[in-house]
């Protein structure tokens, strides 16, 4: 079944006009990036050309993708958007709530008793309001995008950040709050930034060993977990076209590592095989008849340096295999590299448990890959030293797989197949004996690897590579194994090699599935009802967050000054905590408890300025809160970087603390702040981070004339009297200083449709 190729053809049969509107008021060939943000723009045609990195615009996303770890408070906002149905296309995948821990049924079948209540939320809410339902066990939302719903040209949203996946397939997909979601699902514009744009050139064919993982693990180590904040990363060259469309699918996923607003290929044969094999032969009919919008302007590919901000350039020939971390997705180190720097770490060798799969590696081609090396354990007399375990991306996949016996090549070797969801990915894994906190090492297809992410564990050292690189890491035992040099010694003692890894694009005899775990809303939803029971501990209804006083804010606390890296993981942890992401009052009690204090190095430990004792930091917040004082967080570098979940924003505003001033932040989590009506500042000198003394009362003055472009001033009351002023800069426009002056976005999405 293709869904919504109505829209499709309606996208498509705008594309053209659209393009060479937008090729004209820009004046000059164009990237394929800026023809789909050109092409969706709200307006519709292009009058005016807008400037990278500095003008806002408006543009209208053709769907919107959620998953159930932020659709809870996504879908909470929308209900109170005072809307009958989304107005466009929109589905929510049930993949985050799932712990890893036996097996994929046993595990399934607990997950959909304990989160009952939230799944039959979700289901109720899209059901009323025309919102396509995918259930438990059907997969992790990147992978079911990609198989049904992403289309090259296209345009979507997603409250995760990994939407960016769909790039694989040639569309311009964002990660986004639940806010924004809430917004286009309401009918609204969306507003972004002009990005900056990226070229990445691909010369060179991938062999061997190298993955498309390995691509992206390169790039990672050169723009680091910052370097493509603000940017568009279009990828182009005989080594993209040369690549399947799960393998840019990859490369595209962890683009959200380096901050990137998304990443992007033009449209290929890959991509047509891919949609011809998905059941989706009309779009790539569709896509073909408008092929060259779909790609960029053949002059820009020729000259990428007249035509991108910054260009990269890969040899995939010649191109390594990578190993990323521990503990940061941007600390690459090729294969060959890595004897000398473990030792020089001291990063545990001793490899515990590799992991393949998630939304990020779990195509066909990537688990038949794997494959061909698990199958060699056998073959070579081998046995595998460490765990380990598959979760597939989807049901499509994970059935196909089993009929292609690969399902029972793992099971040979020792594996454990969890269910098709997130998983160890999001820390939602029962690791045996993570409790003792020990030193050890993991290997992971994931894409992130922040302390703590997968296991709890801040001893875990986890390592990032494709599947291949983890499976043969896996059979080695070993993180300093370097398959392409080295060799095992097998059971009988003799030394032997592993083969390269080879598979197959795409399954040769198609896809299979009995059920994908689809579920289409009502016609008309009007009579549904959606119950939230008020004793619930995992569901609240939102109260409208407190309109702006009016005044300039005075006498704020410092909370915590944050040391160091401070991702959404930091601010609001995962993994146990998933429970609580639809209700606010439970979840914030997870309130940057993993930041670490700057004062005394120790996380969750901060001085409740009112007694002088030192205490949690949700408990210090809530001291201030009940004490009617506002607080602030001050930050690093980078502040927010990771996920796109708002409650990061939410909690902290749920708890009264009305700024957060930092170095830099991540892009999702600096609009969700601005969304949910908090002050998000950055140091107009960045050195002013030292000036931040643990016993502070800060002011912010300039509220009242709150303008874009203005800085604000910030007047540090120091414990012994003296005072600094220091200034702040912010990147608010007219609107978003309309959304702080009402206490959040959403009031004034609610207003309109109450006036
Ligand atoms: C993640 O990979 O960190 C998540 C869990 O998918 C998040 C979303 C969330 O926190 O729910 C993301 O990447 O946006
Ligand atoms: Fe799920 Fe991990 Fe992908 Fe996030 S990155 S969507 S947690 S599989």
């Amino acid at each position: 079944m293709v869904f919504d190729l109505e829209m499709i053809k309606k996208v498509y049969a705008n594309f053209p006009g659209r393009v060479n509107a937008a090729r004209k008021v820009v004046g000059r060939p164009l990237t394929l990036t800026e023809k789909i943000l050109y092409a969706h723009l709200w307006q519709g045609d292009a009058t005016q050309a807008f400037e990278r990195g500095n003008s806002y615009v408006d543009f209208a996303p053709d769907r919107v993708a959620m998953q159930d770890a932020t659709a809870q408070m996504a879908l909470l906002q929308f209900m109170q958007a005072g809307r009958d149905k989304v107005a466009v296309p929109s589905t929510v995948h049930c993949d985050h709530l799932i712990v890893a821990k036996d097996d994929s049924k046993t595990d399934l079948v607990r997950a959909v008793n304990e989160s009952k209540e939230v799944y039959d939320f979700l289901a109720s809410v899209s059901n009323k309001y025309g919102i396509g339902f995918w259930k438990p066990g059907a997969g992790i939302i990147h992978q079911v995008v990609l198989e049904n719903y992403a289309f090259p040209g296209g345009m979507m949203i997603g409250t995760d950040s990994h939407t960016v996946n769909a790039g694989g397939l040639g569309m311009i997909a964002i990660g986004v709050g639940g806010a924004d979601a809430c917004d286009v699902m309401s009918g609204l514009a969306w507003e972004l930034k002009m990005p900056k744009l990226i070229g990445v050139k691909l010369t060179g064919k991938l062999n061997g060993w190298a993955a498309p993982k390995d691509v992206i693990l390169k790039v990672a180590g050169i723009l680091t977990v910052k370097g493509g904040t603000g940017a568009v990363v279009e990828y182009f060259g005989e080594g993209a076209t040369s690549m399947s469309c799960t393998g840019k699918g990859t490369i595209c996923n962890m683009g959200a590592e380096i901050g990137a607003t998304t990443s992007t290929f033009g449209y290929d044969a890959s991509m047509s095989r891919y949609l011809q094999s998905t059941g989706r032969a009309d779009v790539a009919a569709l896509a073909d008849g408008i092929q060259e919008h779909l790609t960029a302007d053949p002059e820009v590919y020729a000259n990428p340096d007249q035509y991108f901000d910054q260009v990269i350039e890969i040899n995939l020939s010649e191109l390594e295999p990578h190993l990323n971390g521990p503990f940061t997705p941007d600390l690459a180190t090729p294969i060959s590299k890595m004897k000398e720097e473990a030792a020089k770490n001291g990063w545990p060798v001793k490899v515990e448990v590799g992991l393949i799969g998630s939304c990020t590696n779990s195509s066909y081609e990537d688990i038949s890959r794997a494959v061909s090396l698990a199958r060699q354990v056998a073959e070579k007399g081998l046995k595998t030293k460490a765990e380990f375990t598959i979760t597939p991306g989807s049901e499509l996949v994970r059935y196909t797989i089993e009929r292609d016996g690969f399902l029972s090549t793992f099971d040979q070797i020792g594996a454990k197949v969890f269910a098709n969801a997130c998983g160890p990915c999001i820390g939602m894994w029962d690791r045996m004996g993570a409790e003792k906190q020990e030193k050890n090492t993991i290997v992971h297809s994931f894409n992130r690897n922040f302390a703590k992410r997968a296991d709890g564990n801040p001893n875990t050292y986890a390592f990032v590579a494709s599947p291949e690189l983890v499976t043969a890491l896996a059979i080695a035992g070993d993180l300093t194994f370097n398959p392409l040099t080295d060799t095992l010694i097998n059971e009988k003692g003799e030394q032997v090699k592993l083969d390269p890894p080879s598979g197959y694009e795409l399954p040769p005899t198609g896809f299979a599935v009995e059920d994908a775990g689809y579920q289409a809303p009502a016609a008309d939803g009007s009579s549904v009802q959606v119950i939230v029971d008020p004793a619930s501990k995992r569901l609240q209804l939102l109260d409208p967050f407190p309109a702006w006083e009016g005044t300039d804010l005075k006498g704020l606390k410092l909370l915590i000054k944050a040391k160091g890296k401070c991702t959404t993981d930091h601010i609001s942890m995962a993994g146990p905590w998933l429970k609580f992401r639809g209700h606010l009052d439970n979840i914030s009690n997870n309130l940057l408890i993993g930041a670490v204090n700057f004062f005394n190095e120790k996380t969750d430990t901060v001085q409740n300025q009112l007694t002088g004792e030192y205490g949690p930091v949700p408990t210090t917040q809530r001291a201030y809160k009940a004490a009617g004082i506002g607080s602030i967080v001050v930050g690093d570098e980078n502040y927010g970087e990771g996920s796109s979940r708002e409650h990061a924003a939410m909690e902290p505003r749920h708890l009264g603390v009305r700024a957060v001033l930092v170095k830099s932040f991540a892009r999702i989590h600096e609009t969700n702040l601005k969304k949910q009506g908090m002050l998000a500042l950055t140091f107009a000198d960045k050195n002013d981070y030292d000036k931040i003394r643990e016993n502070d009362s800060i002011d912010i003055l300039g509220l009242t004339s709150f303008r874009p472009g203005q800085p604000l001033q910030l007047v540090l009351h120091h414990a012994d009297g003296s005072t600094e002023t220091i200034l702040a800069n912010h990147s608010y426009n007219e609107q978003q200083i309309e959304w702080f002056k009402a206490g959040a976005a959403l009031n004034i999405i609610r207003q309109q449709f109450a006036g």
